[in-house]
């Protein structure tokens, strides 16, 4: 990587340049990171510019949305569709999808998490936001059938941690970079090149409150992960997904009794995720099938998820299937 590709606008123009099949593409990144910047301004001011508590609206999901849920999901769908690129945007808080154009160069579907890990934003723990990115067939129309494509058919990924600084992670054509927003410029600057999830397996990640309604199978997993690793879980996925990407780790978010589909949303937080780890060298999958290759029958569909160290999540599917 030469010294003049620093900043995730050169990156993605030498790293996209001759590759023709993803035209469009670096503008649509391009609009992510500015979203970005406007809803890190938002998370780093907090309660100074009133940007915490709830709207008091309750969205699709049945949870309450929180005011930077709202203004996530407006900063992104807006500068989504101002690239002209889009053609349909599937959001975690808008119930059917947003038809941003029909053109065709309106080339991408867009499914995002806007703002994840909405249960910390009050109290100043780490958040994110999660996009898939799928290539649309121009010649089919654009409707909420559209956005039902699997995993395996993305063409990129996208997450941000607003955290003790403020990363955004692409995944694109097997190459997983990273980029930390400079807060005396404002420009996102390529400072994790080429990321590769290590070997180790320091940490596991799990809500260890929902132990008891575990299956047998699962809890015997948890077990065994408790006598092999330390535990570290935020509640925010994407924070903890990025901590175990770059030091090494496994993510659980299981079903048991309660919730067999589990608690995570396929579409916009499973795939683009496992998307991200399948192309650091990881695994995602719900236990009985890889991620990517799920056939997605609603837009806010949930699914259980085990997703980062391969080697443990291939141990972690036979204990779950003996
Ligand atoms: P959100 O997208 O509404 O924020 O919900 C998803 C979050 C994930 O970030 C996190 O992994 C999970 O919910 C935590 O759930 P729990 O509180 O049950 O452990
Ligand atoms: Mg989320």
């Amino acid at each position: 990587m030469s010294d003049n590709q620093n900043t995730l606008s050169e990156f993605l123009l030498a790293f996209l340049k001759d590759k023709p099949q993803y035209s469009g593409l670096k503008e649509v990144i391009i609009s992510i990171g500015e979203g970005t910047k406007n809803v890190n301004q938002q998370v780093q001011q907090g309660a100074i510019v009133d940007a915490l508590g709830t709207t008091g609206d309750t969205n699709i999901q049945g949870e309450i949305v929180q005011k930077l849920d709202k203004l996530s999901s407006d900063t992104f769908v807006n500068v989504l569709s101002k690239t002209e690129k889009v053609a349909v945007i599937g959001c975690e808080e808008i119930e059917r999808p947003v038809i941003a154009g029909t053109s065709e160069n309106h080339s991408y579907i867009v499914l995002m998490d806007p703002l994840d890990g909405s249960s910390n934003i009050d109290v100043a723990v780490s958040i994110g936001s999660i996009f898939g990115i799928w290539k649309r067939n121009s010649l089919e129309n654009v409707d909420e059938a559209t956005l039902l494509r699997p995993g395996n058919e993305q063409v990129a990924a996208v997450y941000i941690v607003y955290g003790s600084s403020t990363v955004l992670v692409t995944a694109i054509d097997k190459s997983v970079q990273g980029f930390t927003l400079d807060s005396t410029t404002n420009i996102f600057m390529h400072t994790h090149k080429d990321i590769v999830i290590p070997q180790e397996c320091p940490y596991y990640s799990t809500n260890e409150g929902n132990f008891e309604d575990l299956e047998p199978n699962t809890k015997e997993v948890v077990l065994s992960l408790r006598n092999s690793y330390s535990l570290r879980y935020v509640g925010s996925l994407v924070a903890d997904f990025h901590r175990n990407l770059l030091k090494g780790g496994v993510f659980l978010y299981p079903g048991d009794v309660k919730r067999p589909e589990g608690r995570l949303r396929l579409m916009y937080e499973a795939n683009p995720l496992g998307f991200v780890v399948e192309q650091a060298g990881g695994m995602a999958t719900t236990g009985k099938e890889r991620i990517l290759d799920i056939i997605p029958e609603q837009l806010h569909q949930r699914t259980p998820l085990i997703l980062g160290n391969t080697d443990v999540i291939k141990k972690i599917v036979a204990t779950m299937n003996n």
